[in-house]
C-alpha cells in the first residue's frame, strides 16, 4: 500500500513520473523534449522568484516544511490518486473497448482499477472532494496582498475568486493531466490559473456594461460590493496574474510545455476566444433572427475554449502526445458546448439559490439560447449527444480517461 497511509495501491504499479523516481528509474531531471533528450534547461521566468516556494499556492511565510524530493513524490502521487493507475466504471470493466460505449448516460459509480490488488469502489462525488480541497488551497494563497497598497485590489479579487464556484476547470486539467501519467502538483499552478480566468470573465460579465447582475456564486457581485471601477480592475488583475502564475509556480515541468500552455492560455481569452465570443455575444443581442449556427459560434469561444484549454493544458503537461492533445481539445470542445446548453437548460429549470446566480434572467432579457431555439427537450437531448460523442474522443485512453468521462456526464447532470 503507499506509504502516506491513504489507502492507495502498490507504488510500484504506478505510471506516475513520482513513482518512477521511487524506482530510481526516473532519477534524471525531465526533458525538454520527448526521452532520450538532454537534460531540461531551468525556466528561466520560474528561477527568478524570491520568496519560497508554495505547496498547493499556500505563501508559508513563517515556517515551510521542505519535504525530500522522494518524500514529495509519494505524497503527491497519494494525494493525486496516482497510484491507481485508473478509474474504471464498473459496469465498463467487462467491455473490451469501455470508454466506446455511448449508451452510458449516468455513470457515477466507479471501481478502482488497482490491477492485481484489492479494487475499492468510489464515487465521482468522492473524486471530486479529493481535488477540490487542494485546489482551494493552492486558490487561496494565489492573491494574497503583500503589501498594504494592494490590499484594496487583492481583496476584490480574492472576494470573487474565493466566493465558491464548481471548480470544473481546476478539476478537468488535473484529470487531463493526471490521464496522461503527470501528477496534480505539476496542473496546479495552471489549475489556479483557470480559475483566475474563468473568474475574471464573470466578473466582467456582471458588469452593467455587460450582462449587470448583481448576484453571482450566490453573493453580491464584485462590482457591487468594490464599485465598477474596482472590479474592472480586479477582473484584469486576475487575468494578468493567471499568466504570472503558472510562469512562476510550475515547476519540474519541460520549458517548452509550460510556454505552450502559456500561449494557449492567452489565446483562449482574446479575440478567437471569450473576448471575441463575447462581443458576439452582445452583437447578437437584441437581434432577432439569431441563427443555430451563430450560438453555436458564440458559445463555442464564449464558454467552451476556456473547458478546452483546461483538458489540453492538463494533457500538455502530463506529456501528451501531438495526437493524444487532440482527442482531449475535441472531447473538451463538446464538453464545453454541452456545459453552454447545460446552463441554458438550468436557466429555466433551476431557481436563483440553486443556481447562485439570477435565473429566468435569459427568458426576461429575450436572450437567444439553446432553449430559445430548440426547445427544452430537444436542449436536453443534444446536450446528451454531445457528451456521448465527446466521451468516445477519449477511447484511446482506455481505462485511464474514467475520470473526465465521469465529469463529462456530471456537466449534462448538474443541478447548479
Ligand atoms: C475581459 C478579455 C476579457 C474577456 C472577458 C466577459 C467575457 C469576456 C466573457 C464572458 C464569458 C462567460 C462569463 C461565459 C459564460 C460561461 C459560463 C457558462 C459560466 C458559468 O460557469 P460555471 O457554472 O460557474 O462553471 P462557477 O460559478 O461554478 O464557477
Amino acid at each position: 500500500m503507499c506509504v502516506c497511509g491513504c489507502g492507495s495501491v502498490v507504488l510500484r504499479r504506478c505510471r506516475h513520473r513520482c513513482c518512477r523516481w521511487l524506482l530510481g528509474s526516473c532519477n534524471t531531471p525531465p526533458s525538454i523534449a520527448f526521452p532520450p533528450s538532454p537534460p531540461l534547461p531551468s525556466n528561466p521566468l520560474i528561477d527568478i522568484e524570491s520568496p519560497p516556494r508554495p505547496f498547493h499556492g499556500h505563501t508559508h511565510k513563517k515556517k515551510m516544511t521542505r519535504f525530500s524530493p522522494m518524500y514529495a513524490a509519494i505524497f503527491f502521487c497519494a494525494m493525486s490518486g496516482g497510484c491507481a493507475t485508473a478509474f474504471v466504471p464498473s459496469k465498463e470493466l467487462s467491455s473490451p473497448s469501455p470508454v466506446t460505449d455511448r449508451t452510458t448516460t449516468t455513470t457515477t459509480t466507479y471501481s478502482l482499477n488497482v490491477a492485481a490488488t484489492t479494487a475499492s469502489d468510489f464515487s465521482l462525488d468522492e473524486y471530486l472532494k479529493s481535488k477540490l480541497g487542494p485546489i482551494e488551497r493552492a486558490l487561496e494563497g494565489s492573491v494574497a496582498s503583500r503589501i498594504p497598497q494592494t490590499d484594496r485590489i487583492c481583496e476584490a479579487m480574492s472576494y470573487s475568486l474565493m466566493a465558491g464556484g464548481k471548480r470544473i476547470r481546476p478539476v478537468l486539467c488535473i484529470a487531463a493531466c493526471e490521464m496522461l501519467g503527470g501528477n496534480q502538483d505539476d496542473a496546479m499552478p495552471t489549475a489556479v490559473a483557470l480559475e483566475m480566468i474563468h473568474t475574471m470573465s464573470l466578473i466582467h460579465d456582471d458588469l452593467p456594461a455587460m450582462d449587470d447582475d448583481d448576484l453571482r456564486r450566490g453573493k453580491p457581485t464584485c462590482h457591487v460590493v468594490y464599485g465598477e471601477d474596482v472590479a474592472i480592475l480586479a477582473g484584469d488583475a486576475l487575468l494578468s496574474t493567471s499568466f504570472e502564475h503558472v510562469a512562476r509556480h510550475t515547476k519540474g515541468v519541460p520549458a517548452d510545455r509550460v510556454l505552450d500552455v502559456i500561449a494557449r492560455l492567452g489565446k483562449s481569452v482574446g479575440a478567437e476566444g471569450l473576448a471575441g465570443g463575447q462581443v458576439m455575444d452582445l452583437e447578437c443581442e437584441g437581434k432577432a433572427g439569431t441563427t443555430l449556427d451563430e450560438l453555436k459560434w458564440i458559445h463555442l469561444h464564449k464558454t467552451a475554449t476556456l473547458l478546452q484549454v483546461a483538458v489540453a493544458s492538463g494533457a500538455i503537461i502530463g506529456g501528451a502526445t501531438p495526437e493524444e492533445i487532440v482527442a482531449c481539445e475535441k472531447f473538451a470542445m463538446d464538453i464545453g458546448l454541452a456545459f453552454q446548453v447545460a446552463d441554458d437548460i438550468l436557466d429555466v429549470t433551476a431557481s436563483s439559490e440553486d443556481l447562485g446566480k439570477t435565473a429566468g434572467k435569459d427568458e426576461a432579457t429575450d436572450k437567444t439560447t439553446y432553449v430559445k431555439l430548440l426547445g427544452l427537450e430537444e436542449s436536453k437531448r443534444y446536450a446528451r449527444e454531445l457528451i456521448d460523442g465527446a466521451k468516445g474522443c477519449l477511447a484511446p485512453f482506455g481505462d485511464r480517461a474514467a475520470p473526465l468521462l465521469a465529469i463529462a456526464d456530471f456537466i449534462v447532470d448538474r443541478k447548479n
